[in-house]
């Protein structure tokens, strides 16, 4: 039989990664699209990427950029693909509202030049597409949640970022092309999910990093923003699972992926901590709160208790933030059989395992180092 053949755009990112191992898992042949970038940027999938230059490679890198018209048709064109994933994008909430043109030309419009070079090759009977939407369309409004308390597919959208605002446009414009031109084209409506490949600055990542550093004595505390914040946090692995049985779905559709429970980032602060065997205590209100450490089992390295570990930088507030999200995953569990592998704690343990290991190679090269001095000494 032959190999199914898909596109990810946003391949070098968390999810893209993923979702190419899953891909390639079963059997599929992988086109990429990775931005050409003064340092390397694809180590992600690098160890899915052994030998370029063997034929048989079936994971195949493109160079391109989803402001490029011309460059997504001429990929497009020769990988004939019968499954499109649009994952890449300028995803970072705070940043957008620095580069709101570009995210509006790479996340909005990005989005139509895909679901147009599809059309114009004529391969809209082909060639289904799915649309990373996001949980920020709803804004966190709490007057638009259902009557169970959750954001399912019915809710209205009020997007509070320029990034939410690209992203509204790239669902419509998914769902305008399915309507218009009868294009098997789908939104998946994704609340916030995590791994230890998340970006460094995401605030799950962020704290994980830093936890994981100030338990080794390599980082004295974290400074963060708006702590009352909620989100709805599940596991990267879980949701690339779902953007393939949406492809796989007899209708094209919309479909929410969420977990249905919503922490703070307070909590998550408290839960990385506890993984290193450090609890908190928190102090203090709004800009003026913090962090110390109340007890501490951490075999590695003993914290002092009373430590200040975590303070408030104001400068990480939003000009508008979304303040709580929940989803209701329901449509997508009966419908399609979606069972999420992972919770919130195990997603916690999996981040500051990661973590913990990637800071203690810093510090077995630093004893080393040092070993190297002695010597020369
Ligand atoms: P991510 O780690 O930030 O990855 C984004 C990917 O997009 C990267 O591969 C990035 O390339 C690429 N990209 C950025 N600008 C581009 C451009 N102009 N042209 C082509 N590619 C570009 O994001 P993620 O967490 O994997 O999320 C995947 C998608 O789901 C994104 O569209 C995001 O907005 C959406 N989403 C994410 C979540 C979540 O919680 N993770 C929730 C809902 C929706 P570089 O590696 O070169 O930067
Ligand atoms: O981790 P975040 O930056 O993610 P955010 O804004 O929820 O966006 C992520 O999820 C969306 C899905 O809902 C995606 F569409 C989007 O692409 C991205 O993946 O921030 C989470 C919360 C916010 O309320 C923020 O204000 O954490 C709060 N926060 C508090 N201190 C912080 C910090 N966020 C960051 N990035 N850094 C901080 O120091």
């Amino acid at each position: 039989m032959k190999n199914k053949v898909a596109l990810i755009t946003g391949i070098t990112g968390q999810d893209g990664s993923y979702l190419a191992e899953l891909l390639l898992e079963k059997g599929y042949i992988v086109h990429g699209i990775k931005r050409r970038s003064s340092l390397f940027n694809t180590d992600r999938i690098d160890h899915l990427y052994q030998d370029p230059h063997d034929p048989d490679q079936r994971l195949k890198l493109h160079y391109g950029d989803l402001t490029d018209s011309m460059n997504l048709t001429r990929i497009i064109q020769e990988a004939q693909p019968d499954e499109i994933y649009n994952l890449g994008a300028m995803s970072h909430v705070a940043v957008s509202f620095d580069t709101p043109e570009y995210v509006g030309n790479v996340d909005g419009l990005g989005t139509l030049r895909i679901l147009e070079a599809v059309r114009i090759l004529g391969l809209e009977k082909k060639t289904r597409i799915y649309q990373a939407s996001t949980s920020e369309l709803y804004g966190g409004m709490p007057e638009n949640k259902n009557e169970r308390g959750f954001y399912d597919e019915s809710s209205p959208f009020y997007p509070r970022s320029p990034y939410g605002v690209a992203k509204i446009y790239g669902f419509w414009i998914t769902k305008n092309y399915r309507e218009a031109y009868d294009m098997f084209a789908c939104n998946g409506i994704l609340f916030n999910h995590e791994s230890p490949r998340r970006g460094e600055t995401f605030v799950t990542r962020k704290i994980t990093r830093a936890v994981a550093k100030i338990a080794l004595g390599l980082q004295e505390k974290v400074y963060l923003g708006n702590l009352e914040a909620k989100r709805d946090w599940g596991h990267a692995k879980d949701y690339v699972r779902m953007m393939w049985m949406i492809l796989q779905a007899e209708k094209p559709e919309d479909w929410v992926i969420a977990t249905g429970v919503t922490t703070t980032v307070r909590d998550f602060v408290r839960m990385a901590f506890e993984v290193v065997g450090i609890q908190l205590e928190f102090k203090g209100e709004g800009v003026d709160e913090k962090a110390y450490v109340k007890a501490c089992s951490n075999k590695d390295y003993q914290v002092e208790i009373g430590k200040e570990v975590l303070s408030i930088d104001p400068s990480y507030f939003r000009p508008t933030e979304v303040d709580l999200l929940i989803g209701d995953p329901t449509k997508a569990k009966e419908q399609l059989g979606w069972v999420p592998e992972h919770d919130l704690r195990d997603l916690v343990q999996d981040m500051m395992e990661g973590d913990v290991q990637l800071m203690k190679k810093d510090v077995d090269l630093l004893k080393a180092g040092h070993e190297i001095l002695k010597q020369a000494e």
